[in-house]
């Protein structure tokens, strides 16, 4: 009877630990002037230790099929012609780290945020803030399941520049892991004029987890081993 109990308690432990789901992992905000910025441990999710990336840069001015984004629009060299360059890149985009990222693509909305949706719900999200008005202190992920229940929200502090014209240093990469992203919305405290990012970066681990079956195998072993022990004694 006491060993029926046992087996239900760590049945029950391990589904809970595999399906359950726990609190978000928040990264950032972190100075980002490529992708070698972004933090190590957000490409490991669960017991994967290598999840495959998607970085979305704009760079060809299309986005990834199965990532939308809403309102905005793509922006490159072409959108400041004849004007003080706008554009604000990641750095290494226009070819080089020097300070400026005029001469890549971004995505750029009027207003204050930028919804990100997933056809498919990811594990890991992060984006790229690249620039906003000197009133925006401070960038807010807000995540949310396939069912549009929230899942975590944070803030980051930033700090802008003051300057529209593609100046780099205020960079700031942020993102999260947890199962069941279905969308992320990025918004930004303070002034609605405006808000740019890039290098939206995700990927979907759920393959990498222990399924639940494994872990009902991993309990018989246990259980398996403590009956031969019970048996012993
Ligand atoms: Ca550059
Ligand atoms: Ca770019
Ligand atoms: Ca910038
Ligand atoms: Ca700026």
């Amino acid at each position: 009877m006491r060993l029926k109990t046992m087996i239900y308690a760590m049945t029950a432990a391990l589904l809970a630990s595999t399906v359950a789901s726990a609190a978000p992992i928040w990264f950032g905000p972190t100075h980002y002037t490529s992708e070698a910025d972004r933090p190590a441990a957000f490409d490991s999710f669960g017991s994967c230790d290598q999840c495959a990336m998607v970085v979305e840069d704009f760079e060809d001015e299309l986005i990834y099929p199965g990532l939308s984004l809403s309102p905005g629009m793509i922006i490159g060299p072409e959108f400041s012609s004849g004007l003080p360059k706008l554009v604000d890149s990641v750095d290494i985009d226009d070819g080089g780290i020097n300070g400026s990222g005029n001469d890549g693509h971004s995505f750029y909305a009027v207003g204050n945020k930028i919804t990100l949706t997933f056809d498919e719900p990811v594990t890991t999200a992060g984006v790229v803030w690249t620039d906003g008005p000197i009133e925006a202190e401070r960038i807010i992920l807000e995540a949310f399941d396939i069912d549009g229940n929230l899942i975590g929200a944070q803030a980051f502090a930033i700090e802008p520049d003051n300057s529209y014209q593609g100046t780099t240093d205020e960079d700031r990469f942020v993102g999260l892991q947890h199962e069941g992203i279905a969308s992320l919305v990025v918004r930004q405290s303070g002034g609605g004029t405006g808000i740019e990012i890039d290098h939206i970066t995700f990927s979907n681990c759920a393959i990498c987890v222990p399924e639940p079956s494994s872990a009902i195998l991993i309990v018989l072993g246990i259980v398996s081993s403590l009956a031969i022990r019970r048996r012993r004694q």
